[in-house]
């Protein structure tokens, strides 16, 4: 096993990556900001090094003083958690070539998946459905744009390669549109990812968005734990996301799972990684691929019963899967609710001291959070807080748990999207499931 792992993040997910590390002997360091010191992970690391101000440039994203902190600490692997430099191919690099294991795939396998253009044609290839588009850059062409347009049929997104997460998209209902569209997002790609090229798909009025997690050890061998349905949304941030989806058949998730699986093997894929779809009228379209642990791994791991943290920590040690595909079982149904800290009706950040707090519990309850009664947010980094996972045998009884956790749940000093949440767990369209990916923004009446 790895000796030590040094943290490269803050908040819940730096706590949940020091547990696994706990549980499997592994020595902890936590690198921190200077308005981090008071994180709970930080308080209970074997050691702990401050790497700079608060600011995330200087301290989250400060490549060089990551590095030197593994070096004077003597660890042996870096866990980059979600966000920050978890994608970042440089750092990938970096952290190889200064003879330290980065828990995540290779450099060169975030790369092809951080062109969105590469990813969907190394996908294609290895038999995962993808959305008809433009199997390729667009070109100067108009012409030939044109004509790609009118082969997979209005109304068509224009799309940067360099995007993702909702960055750098233009929805085009017509020709008249589509010039004008495909120079707009190529000018605004290349001022925001230094990459102008944009590609064409066949845009999806009203999917849902289901994602598949896998695991694989980059020695031959991979295995998927089913889906998660992501589609409770509001600007591309989730706030609710479950497992497995509603509607998803048995075969059906055997189908579009298998295709995953054996797409890992052919790209040589290693660690934990998902596979975002659209879904629509029952079908998987593939959009773009996160070769990162997630924030909503937990409903993944409640309804498999593996631990994805520690399956990251193994792979990196070199160690091959020690499941394969027939010990995986989906059995039950998980619920997550992110819980942030902001205004539950303007969605405006809202940091500072948390002076009262009473976590939830009980059979089926999970409360992933770094909070505790008397810290403060700082207002620096993302107002999410923790996460409240909940499991039942079925939707319904997570649904009821969830209900019940949201009431026990007391975070008071700040706001919180505790009232929100409610609201959502309360919808009668959320308990029948399968909303799509407008249904929220369309109930808060932004759509
Ligand atoms: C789409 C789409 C419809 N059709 N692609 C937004 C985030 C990025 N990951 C991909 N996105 C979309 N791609 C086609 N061909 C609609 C979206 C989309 C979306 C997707 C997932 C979750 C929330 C979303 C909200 C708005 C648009």
């Amino acid at each position: 096993m790895l000796d030590k792992v040094l943290i490269a993040n803050r908040g819940e997910i730096a706590l949940r990556i020091l547990r696994a590390c706990k549980e499997l002997g592994i020595k902890t360091v936590a690198v921190h900001s200077t308005a981090d010191k008071n994180l709970k992970h930080v308080l209970l690391a074997d050691e702990s090094i401050c790497i700079g101000k608060a600011s995330a440039t200087e301290s989250y994203l400060n490549i060089p003083r990551i590095i030197a902190a593994a070096e004077v600490t003597n660890s042996i692997a870096i866990h980059p958690g979600y966000g920050f430099l978890a994608e970042n191919a440089d750092f990938a690099e970096a952290v190889e070539k200064s003879g330290f294991i980065f828990i995540g795939p290779t450099a060169e396998t975030i790369n092809l998946m951080g062109d969105k253009v590469s990813a969907i044609n190394a996908m294609k290839k290895a038999g995962v459905p993808c959305v008809p588009g433009s199997d390729g850059p667009l070109t100067e062409d108009n012409e030939r744009n044109k004509t790609i347009a009118k082969r997979i049929g209005y109304p068509i997104i224009v799309k940067a390669a360099g995007g993702g997460g909702g960055r750098g998209m233009r929805v085009v209902r017509n020709e008249g549109e589509l010039i004008k569209a495909i120079e707009t997002t190529q000018a605004e790609a290349g001022a925001a990812f230094g990459n102008p090229t944009v590609y064409m798909e066949k845009f999806l009025e009203n999917p849902r968005h289901v994602e598949i997690q896998v695991l694989a050890d980059g020695q031959g061998n991979a295995i998927h734990l089913g889906e998660r349905d992501c589609s409770m949304q509001r600007r591309h941030q989730k706030v609710v996301e479950e497992a497995p989806a509603p509607g998803v058949s048995e075969q059906m998730r055997n189908k579009i799972g298998d295709r995953c699986r054996r797409a890992c093997i052919e790209i040589g894929y290693r660690g934990a990684g998902t596979f975002e779809f659209l879904y629509e009228n029952g079908e998987f379209y593939f959009i773009e691929m996160n070769t990162r642990i997630q924030v909503e791994h937990p409903v993944s791991e409640m309804i498999t019963g593996v631990d994805l943290i520690k399956e990251q920590l193994r792979i990196a040690a070199g160690q091959p899967l020690s499941i394969d595909q027939s010990q995986i079982q989906i059995r039950g149904h998980a619920i997550e609710c992110r819980i942030n800290a902001e205004d539950p009706q303007t969605f405006v950040p809202s940091p500072g001291k948390i002076d009262m707090f009473h976590s939830p519990g009980g059979l089926g309850v999970r409360w992933d959070s770094h909070i505790y009664a008397g810290y403060t947010v700082p207002p620096y980094y993302d107002s999410m807080i923790g996460k409240l996972i909940t499991y039942g045998e079925s939707r319904d009884e997570a649904i009821a748990r969830m209900r019940h956790a949201l009431d026990e749940l007391v975070i008071d000093g700040i706001k919180t999207n505790i009232p929100l949440q409610r609201r959502i767990m309360a919808d009668e369209n959320f308990f029948a499931g399968g909303t799509n990916i407008h249904y929220l923004e369309k109930k808060l009446g932004m759509a």
